[in-house]
């Protein structure tokens, strides 16, 4: 294993679930750490309990605002501008509804989010990566970005999006050294279903209900996994779902 300690992260969606749980492995590892998200209450606190492990500092943004990114990435202290890894890890669904009821700010939210978001944040974070011929964007995909499910139309389309621009961001970025992989969960128990169901945390529960979804951290030891091969492998694609879950629609429930 080649240690990541003193390499910089920034990690977007660092206020919840996976993005979090990401967040306090590496701050365990000693990665250093820039947190990305627009719950200020949230980034702060994560930040002080971080700094008794490892360098870290925070930036207050969303996503789907072209230039606060660019404004926010250019801002870092000095210390932080070497970006080594970036997780592009800020996305939610936004309703589950079929296509004639869908609901267009949903719509907006997901492609903005998911695929646009995601686009503005690396297009601050490349340039450096250039630059130093070294680098490594992970991309948070899905099995929804591998398969549509009734309902999923939009969301589906979003992660497929993140599928082929990890695709071409690894081709494009090549020439670079710069290493481009997606990580792609199935269920994972997070914020994510609340924000889906827009608070509703019955429907949401019920999404877990009759199985063993996957916890944050189980995502979180992955990327750790990703982050810490040698320089010369590249985890392109990883695909992990609860063992209930064999694809977008088949299931193993109680
Ligand atoms: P959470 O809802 O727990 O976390 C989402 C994170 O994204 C939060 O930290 C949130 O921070 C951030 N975020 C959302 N919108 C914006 C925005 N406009 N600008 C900046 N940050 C934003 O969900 P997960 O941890 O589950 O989701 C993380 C990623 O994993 C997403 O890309 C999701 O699509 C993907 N995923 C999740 C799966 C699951 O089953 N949970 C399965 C497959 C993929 P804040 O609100 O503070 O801005
Ligand atoms: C989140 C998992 O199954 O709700 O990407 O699409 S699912």
């Amino acid at each position: 294993k080649n240690s990541a300690k003193n390499r910089i992260a920034l990690i977007t969606g660092a206020t919840s679930g996976i993005g979090k749980a990401t967040a306090i492995l590496f701050a365990i590892e000693g990665i250093h750490l820039v947190l990305c998200g627009r719950r200020q209450d949230r980034l702060d606190a994560l930040q002080k309990e971080l700094a008794k492990q490892t360098k870290v500092t925070s930036l207050t943004f969303d996503v789907r605002d072209k230039d606060a990114v660019f404004e926010a990435i250019d801002s870092l202290p000095s210390e932080f501008t070497n970006i080594d890894i970036l997780i592009n890890n800020a996305g939610n669904a936004h309703g589950l509804d079929p296509i004639e009821e869908g609901n267009t700010d949903d719509w907006d939210a997901m492609l903005d989010i998911n695929v646009k978001g995601l686009l503005y944040v690396s297009k601050a974070v490349i340039p450096g990566m250039i630059e130093r011929k070294s680098g490594h964007i992970i991309n948070i995909g899905s099995t929804a970005g591998k398969e549509v499910y009734p309902k999923g139309n939009v969301y589906c389309a979003s992660k497929h999006a993140v599928d082929a621009l990890t695709t071409g961001m690894r081709m494009d970025l090549n020439p670079y050294k710069i290493k481009v992989g997606a990580v792609n969960p199935g269920a994972v128990e997070t914020e994510f279903s609340n924000v889906r169901f827009k608070g509703d945390s019955e429907k949401a529960d019920a999404v877990y209900n009759g199985f063993q979804p996957l916890v944050a951290e189980d995502i979180a030891e992955a990327l750790y996994f990703v982050v810490t091969r040698p320089p010369h492998v590249n985890i392109a694609d990883l695909t992990i779902t609860p063992t209930a879950q064999a694809s977008a629609t088949v299931w193993n429930k109680d």
